[in-house]
């Protein structure tokens, strides 16, 4: 018989789960070393919350699960953000924590911590795993974390257990196959887009792991429905295509509103309001459209189709429909026109605009390139104004919003897409929240360029101060000297405050396929969440 260890670990890769990203601690042991005899790896981080951010990344571009371990008590507390971020960004991470014996307790209490109740409004569940069930309660996580809406699934597993054997389950449940929407719903559906003069389709992040690309490009030509996308979604629809008119959810002035304001329908394709900083109140029937049930929070919908999306969007896409003129191409060229993107701004000598960071790297990180943003200012403006082509390769943390994500993003995409350049944005407090990953990535050698984004400032707090009508305080502070901690780890580093300067270090650092870091002074003055007048 396998010891629970053992059977966590096969377990993990029967749902091809390659890798585990983790760090450990002495009541893992056990774990670690079934994983060290497995052919599933173990990526070592430096800071529990990156092995949830790097598991929640691989998942979102690998379509599958994935997992993180840490110890017990601190290692446990220390990992929580990051289990936020996979629920509110619905990613399935099967997160595996150790626990003390529970033949110690109750007397002993060092590093012990009710984990249950810690994890438990996290994630879609906490489990205690025992000898007794514990194949079980194994496939019951993995199966639980892909199931409806993706989410998190904590187990809980002392050295103990871990070391005991287990017996197997005979007969396991098949994973949840392809499911066709009721037929009732689609006619509704198709009666509500036939008798639309202003369809409008919002894609979001639900839209993987399925990734009905083509479906949703094939259902707004047929109908001339703009199809605005979330942050998560970006590149479902390539930015440079007539029908995109930009990106929702950032703020409450969007200007890709001045757009839906006008729809008399909205089909919404994986879509989650999670991603909206403003409260969804859209007058018009709403078609929902996703694998996952509408609820938590359920919207007003004049129509449920729940099931698999490539399908109902052909069918939708059959809908006698009957676009106004003016509608679609021509209102989405006229937007565009009065919102152009990264445009060119003035900024003081030695500054740059963040604008013409993004437009460099836009210009030389080639089409499929994938690029990380964290929170902050610099989020705002790359989830507006970058331009996505490709689906998934925008990848943000958005329903938690959570700073120090986006390196490790980058990391976990950098081991996935070998041959892709990844590029790291960052701002100045996001990178000292984890820059311990730096570590990490000069271990790994993948090939990422972090670009980190020096205001020496919390620059979107301290816009928030001056729209509140307050001084900056507490929001702005001397960032380090990047450039030397990039080279203390091994990291080829610049430092740049000019266009050519920036565009000669963007061009060698992606050719270079190896990890680098530019540092770029910023001047956020033209961010678009800086208030303007005094
Ligand atoms: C973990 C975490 N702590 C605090 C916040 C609140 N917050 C949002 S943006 C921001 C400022 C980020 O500063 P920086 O990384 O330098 O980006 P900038 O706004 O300057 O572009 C803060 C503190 C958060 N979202 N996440
Ligand atoms: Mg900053």
């Amino acid at each position: 018989m396998p010891s629970v260890a053992d059977l966590l670990v096969e377990r993990l890769a029967e749902a091809n789960i390659d890798n585990v990203f983790g760090l450990p601690g002495g009541e893992t042991v056990e774990i670690l070393d079934s994983i060290r005899r497995s052919g599933v790896g173990f990526t070592l981080v430096h800071r529990e919350c990156s092995a949830a951010f790097m598991a929640s990344a691989t998942a979102r571009l690998t379509g599958r699960p994935s997992a993180c371990l840490t110890t017990l008590g601190p290692g446990a507390t220390n990992v929580v953000t990051g289990v936020a971020h996979a629920a509110l960004d619905r990613t399935p991470v099967i997160v595996i924590t150790a626990q003390t014996p529970e033949r110690m307790l109750p007397g002993h209490t060092h590093q012990v911590l009710d984990l249950g109740a810690l994890f438990g409004p996290l994630t879609k569940a906490s489990f205690h795993v025992q000898p007794d069930g514990a194949d079980e309660t194994i496939c019951e996580a993995i199966t639980l974390a892909t199931t409806g809406r993706p989410g998190p699934v904590h187990l809980q597993i002392s050295n103990d257990v871990a070391a005991q054997q287990a017996t197997t389950l005979e007969a396991r449940s098949a994973p949840p196959g392809s499911t066709a929407v009721a037929t009732d719903s689609l006619q509704v559906a198709l009666q509500i887009l036939s008798e639309s003069k202003r369809p409008i389709l919002i894609a979001g992040l639900g839209l993987e792991p399925e990734g009905p690309y083509e479906e949703v490009l094939h259902l707004a030509e047929a109908t001339h429905a703009p199809v605005i996308v979330t942050p998560k979604a970006k590149g479902a629809v390539p930015d440079d295509h007539p029908l995109s008119p930009g990106t929702i959810g950032l703020t409450w002035t969007d200007p890709v509103y001045e757009v839906l304001d006008q729809a008399d329908c909205v089909v919404a394709v994986g879509f989650d309001v999670v991603e909206l900083v403003k409260p969804w109140d859209h007058p018009a029937p709403l078609v929902w459209l996703a694998s996952w049930a509408n609820q938590d929070p359920e919207l007003p919908a004049a129509a449920e189709l729940i099931g698999t999306m490539g399908p109902a969007l052909r069918r939708l896409a059959e809908a006698d429909s009957h676009p106004e003129g003016g509608w679609g191409e021509t209102i989405v060229a006229a937007h565009r026109r009065k919102h152009p993107r990264l445009q060119s701004m003035s900024s003081p000598p030695e500054l740059l605009a963040p604008q013409a960071v993004l437009r460099v790297l836009r210009e030389h990180v080639g089409r499929e390139a994938l690029i990380t943003t964290d929170v902050g200012s610099h989020k705002i403006l790359a989830c507006l104004e970058w331009p996505a082509f490709v689906p998934n390769r925008f990848l943000v943390s958005n329903g938690l919003s959570s700073m120090g994500y986006s390196l490790s993003a980058a990391i976990a995409a950098g081991l996935i897409l070998r041959d892709t350049p990844v590029v790291c944005t960052t701002g100045d407090a996001g990178l000292l929240m984890s820059m311990s990953e730096l570590s990490t990535l000069a271990r790994l050698q993948v090939p990422v360029t972090v670009v980190v984004f020096k205001d020496h400032a919390l620059d979107l707090i301290r816009s928030q101060q001056k729209r509140a009508g307050k001084p900056a305080f507490a929001t702005e502070f001397t960032a380090p000297d990047f450039v030397r901690i990039a080279e203390a780890h091994g990291i080829p580093a610049a430092r740049v405050s000019s266009e050519e300067t920036l565009t000669e270090a963007v061009k060698r650092f992606v050719e270079s396929r190896k990890p680098a870091l530019i540092e770029v002074a910023i001047d956020p003055s033209t961010y678009p969440t800086t208030p303007t007048g005094n």
